[in-house]
């Protein structure tokens, strides 16, 4: 009988704490979040967006679609731990992504980076369900209220959704069990370049689609390999940070957004901001027992030949962040990791020799998605 009770208040104990939203998560899912807490402070794992589909060669020419290639694996040898995709255009059913990724190609790659024991994560730059010509960045006002507002917006909102959930849920493992992804809906909201952004609409507007956007996917349309990350852009203190958040019910993990401009006449004032954002990072994670990462971040062209030891490693580095993503390899004028002879390689090499943050040999040696 004691025997019994005591068991029962464990598993109530470790169940309280699991902040993870979805009761009805996929065990994978579960897994994968229960890991992301456990390895706090044990190495920062690094992401790349789009880092399978195409980046750069030596002479800054760009390759496409080439199977197995990475410009991080050209680097390192190792893929990135953790891998970002955009479902920009699905809306449409459009065949290639926003940036002429085709979605057939997303799924293997999802998958392969699931087989291989890293992370997909995925954010949606959509057009606007009041006005579908108009794309994420196109500034319109109170999008949101007239979302819900007017019945047809709604409707074409919801069949959006309807094809994300598709998608989602077309993502599966080599024994039929959903990949889980970490999925990052309206990003950099306390910034003003999307309609979502804190501009365009009130926090109560944000708060209420966000709500909605992920009671749809997860009680209506039965998704249940997601983990939320609310990501923000810049933010001054942690009431900004927290002004449009939605509340623990609707988060799984806490990151932002950051982007060094300017270097390097802003290298100092970019560190202390990032130093600061992170610390505040950190403290939320901690009281909401939740993960934390650096969604997005990035030095354009890679023009510090030491910007990952130089800047991001002094940050980053035995942090609770459970990791950092940078930006795509989409142009020869518009770079985030490093590629094969680029400036800032051999130093981005010296980054990962510290230990401090890591590819995908050490992340699928987690074991993330098993018990
Ligand atoms: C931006 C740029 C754009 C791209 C968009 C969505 O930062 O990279 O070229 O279309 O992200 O991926």
């Amino acid at each position: 009988m004691i025997k019994y009770s005591f068991f029962s208040i464990c598993v109530l104990i470790s169940f309280l704490s699991m902040a993870q939203i979805d009761k009805k998560a996929t065990r994978e899912t579960r897994h994968l979040y229960r890991h992301l807490l456990e390895y706090q402070y044990k190495g920062v794992m690094f992401g790349h967006q789009d880092g399978l589909a195409y980046g750069l060669n030596e002479d800054g020419t760009r390759w496409i679609g080439e199977d197995g290639r990475s410009d991080v694996m050209s680097v390192s040898g190792e893929y990135p731990a953790v891998l970002g995709w955009d479902l920009g255009k699905i809306e449409f059913d459009n065949a290639n992504n926003l940036d002429g990724v085709p979605f057939l190609k997303i799924q293997k790659y999802i998958q392969e980076t699931y087989d291989r024991g890293g992370i997909s994560t995925i954010s949606w730059h959509f057009n606007n369900p009041t006005d579908p010509k108009k794309s994420s960045w196109d500034k319109a006002d109170s999008t949101i209220k007239h979302i819900f507002d007017n019945k047809n917006n709604l409707k074409r909102y919801k069949s959006w959704l309807d094809k994300v959930a598709v998608f989602l849920k077309s993502l599966k493992g080599a024994n039929g069990e959903l990949i889980p992804i970490i999925f990052r809906p309206f990003h950099e909201h306390t910034g003003s370049w999307f309609w979502w952004g804190s501009g365009h609409c009130t926090p109560e507007e944000y708060i209420k689609m966000w709500k909605f956007t992920i009671n749809y996917l997860q009680k209506k349309k039965k998704v249940h390999n997601l983990l939320i990350a609310y990501s923000t852009d810049k933010f001054n203190s942690k009431e900004h940070y927290l002004e449009r958040y939605p509340g623990n019910d609707f988060v799984d993990l806490v990151g932002f957004d950051l982007y060094h401009r300017n270097a390097p006449i802003s290298n100092e004032s970019f560190k202390v901001d990032f130093k600061r954002m992170v610390n505040t990072l950190q403290e939320i994670a901690t009281e909401t027992n939740k993960p934390c990462a650096i969604t997005e971040m990035g030095l354009e062209q890679l023009t510090e030949a030491n910007w990952w030891t130089n800047i991001v490693l002094p940050v980053v580095q035995d942090t609770k962040l459970s990791y950092i993503l940078v930006w795509r390899n989409g142009r020869t004028d518009h770079f985030y990791a490093p590629y094969k002879g680029q400036k800032s390689a051999e130093d981005f090499m010296k980054m990962i020799q510290s230990g401090k943050v890591i590819l995908e040999k050490q992340t699928a040696a987690r074991n993330l998605y098993k018990q």
